[in-house]
């Protein structure tokens, strides 16, 4: 197989970097990885030199290169099909297709005013219009997976593209103090505690 380079973002900031990484990793890819950080002078001449829409994940395969976090996860389920990255049964699929698109192109006011800071807690902050809302579509989403499909530990019972897609949000609620019960808090704290997970966040607390 050609080369796999991904290009991401400072991993305690970039949530998009986040779900692209954790596909490669949880199909089990060999791959390098260039690490952007977001917070420099030079940041835009970096994501300029090396990506095509300005934006982190870009992942290289060869002469190959795809942008955008989704579509580097379905490509990632391609090379890998092995790994499993989308449920087997066909409802489930459509449904975890569903719910990555959605979190993909929605939940605006929450990525907003709640942006990834993995290694901070800031409780009192990331309060604006909409994120409430968003919150509880987040909780919503997750209820219709876990009583649709019965997932657990995570969204469809195994790890899917579906989890690494909201793999940020779980860290989002962390930082931002969102206060989790019963399967809410078991399904988050599956994410939190996958090893990528945590090798990710060990990562992002040794960035400058
Ligand atoms: N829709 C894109 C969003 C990518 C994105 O916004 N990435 C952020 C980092 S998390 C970025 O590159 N920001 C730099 C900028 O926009 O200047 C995707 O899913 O990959």
């Amino acid at each position: 197989m050609d080369a796999l380079t991904l290009v991401i973002g400072s991993k305690n900031l970039s949530s998009w970097s986040l779900r692209a990484w954790l596909a490669l990793k949880r199909a089990g890819a060999d791959f390098a990885e260039h690490v952007i950080p977001l917070d420099r002078s030079d940041t835009r001449a970096a994501l300029d030199a090396r990506t095509p829409s300005g934006k982190v994940p870009v992942l290289r395969h060869g002469e190959t290169i795809i942008w955008e976090s989704l579509a580097i996860c379905e490509y990632v389920a391609e090379l890998f099909p092995e790994a499993r990255l989308w449920p087997e049964d066909a409802a489930a699929r459509a449904t975890a297709r569903a719910v990555s698109a959605e979190m993909h192109a929605g939940f605006v006011a929450l990525r907003t005013y709640r942006p990834l800071n993995m290694r901070d807690r800031r409780p009192a902050e990331g309060f604006a219009p909409g994120v409430t809302e968003d919150v509880a579509r987040v909780l919503a989403v997750w209820a219709h997976c876990r009583d649709r499909f019965g997932g657990a530990p995570f969204l469809f019972g195994d790890f899917t593209l579906a989890d690494a897609m909201f793999a940020p949000v779980v860290s989002r609620f962390r930082t931002y103090g969102v206060a989790l019960e019963g399967a809410d808090r078991d399904y988050a704290d599956a994410v939190w505690e996958l090893p990528e997970m945590q090798e990710w966040a060990a990562a992002a607390a040794a960035e400058p």
